[in-house]
């Protein structure tokens, strides 16, 4: 038995979730660039999904974003999906493309404005009951612009009742996971800037509120695997949204800007109990295909995940907690670089083989036809986008 026959049985367990808005079109604020073959309709970007699962066996969930995948029956987008193997994960909410919500949504001093967006997470907590869905994610785009614009203690007690009227409403199997962003939209201020204010609010609201950790939401430099073995520590740790980034919000594919990192992260997922049949850490994907193809580069991102969770799965966990103890400064360090330079692609490829699955996902994907059928078929009707 090889080091990496050991490590199979949990690579087996491993399960992406997809955005939706992966697979529209998406660009900057310069250009949004269109693909033929773009999904028109959730439909659409459902079917998309399901040709990653297909080929890599990682990615049975979709996450919906509402209002952009409204649909008048969710208990038929459900079987919809079902029919091709994906269930429907994790809800998003949106209270950052209404004109009301231009000085705030859940933090908003007026509590009319504030009403409007609980109602909005009380309709998605209700497609969640229709869709089989566990986890609410609220990204709020609150924040000021400038000193003294905003009672910025005031903004957080607003949000703390906003939130529990949300929670008051979730049923026994659901979650609430509370996303933090350090800057963008606002500049100044955003009222849930960092891991330490999302845990203040959820820990405030019970059990069934936790984090979500956004990879791209922190200021360049920030060590996020500490901030993962605090949440997991804390048992607060509900959800990630994996993407990499080079300078902002880059939103690029996970592994793309700096393996390692992700190396780190997973490493002290699983080191945390993060990973595994008894983990209730949902493992999401936040990304944009601006300028790539999107079901490549989703199948490139999933692969990504997988190939770093193996690497962090080799770690002679052992043998470092031995070194660490003794005060062995570079053994640990050289068992931890070990395990990252190990080349597991080889291996991932046989078993994926042995699984029934294409040794070469991306491969097999391009020589499907797929890509250029959706082209031909998806012709007429408005293309999706981030923020359609
Ligand atoms: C905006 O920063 C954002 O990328 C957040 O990360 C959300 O998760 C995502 O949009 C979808 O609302
Ligand atoms: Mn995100
Ligand atoms: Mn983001």
């Amino acid at each position: 038995m090889t080091r990496f026959d050991t490590i199979t049985t949990q690579l087996a367990a491993q399960a992406i979730e997809l955005p939706s808005w992966a697979f529209g079109n998406s660009g900057t604020r310069f250009k949004v660039f269109s693909t033929p073959g773009t999904p028109r309709t959730i439909q659409e970007k459902i079917a998309d999904a399901a040709q990653v699962n297909e080929y890599t066996g990682l990615a049975p969930k979709v996450a919906l974003h509402i209002p952009w995948d409204k649909v008048d029956d969710y208990a038929a987008l459900r079987d919809y999906a079902g029919e091709r193997g994906l269930a429907l994960g994790t809800v998003n909410s949106n209270t950052f493309q209404d004109d009301a919500y231009k000085f705030g949504s859940l933090t908003h001093t007026d509590a009319a404005v504030r009403q409007k967006a609980i109602d909005h997470h009380f309709e998605c907590i209700d497609i969640m009951h229709a869709t089989g869905s566990a986890d609410l994610k609220i990204w709020l785009a609150d924040g000021t612009n400038y000193p003294g614009q905003g009672d910025i203690r005031g903004r957080q007690d607003r949000l703390a009742a906003s939130l529990g009227a949300i929670y008051a409403r979730l049923g026994d199997s659901q979650r609430l996971v509370l996303e933090y962003k350090f800057f963008e939209p606002a500049f100044y201020h955003t009222d849930v800037p960092d891991w330490g204010t999302s845990y203040a609010q959820v820990a405030a609201l019970g059990d069934k509120a936790l984090v979500c950790l956004d990879t791209g939401h922190h200021a360049p430099g920030t060590n996020i695997e500490f901030i993962v073995a605090q949440l997991l520590r804390l048992g607060k740790l509900g959800s990630f949204d994996f993407n990499s980034r080079f300078y902002a919000d880059d939103d690029l594919i996970v592994g793309a800007a700096d393996p390692f990192q992700l190396f780190r992260i997973l490493y002290e997922v699983i080191r945390g109990d993060g990973f595994g049949p008894d983990s209730t850490v949902a493992f999401m994907l936040d990304q944009c295909h601006n300028v790539e193809d999107k079901i490549p580069g989703q199948i490139r991102s999933v692969l990504n995940v997988q190939e770093m969770t193996a690497r962090a799965l080799l770690i002679d966990r052992e043998a470092l907690t031995a070194a660490q103890e003794s005060g062995d400064v570079l053994g640990a360090n050289g068992l931890l670089m070990d395990a990252f330079y190990t080349d597991v692609r080889g291996d991932l490829a046989a078993w994926r083989e042995s699984r029934g699955l294409a040794a070469d996902p991306m491969v097999a994907y391009a020589a499907s036809g797929y890509q250029q059928q959706v082209a031909a078929d998806r012709v007429g009707g408005t293309q999706a986008g981030w923020g359609a």
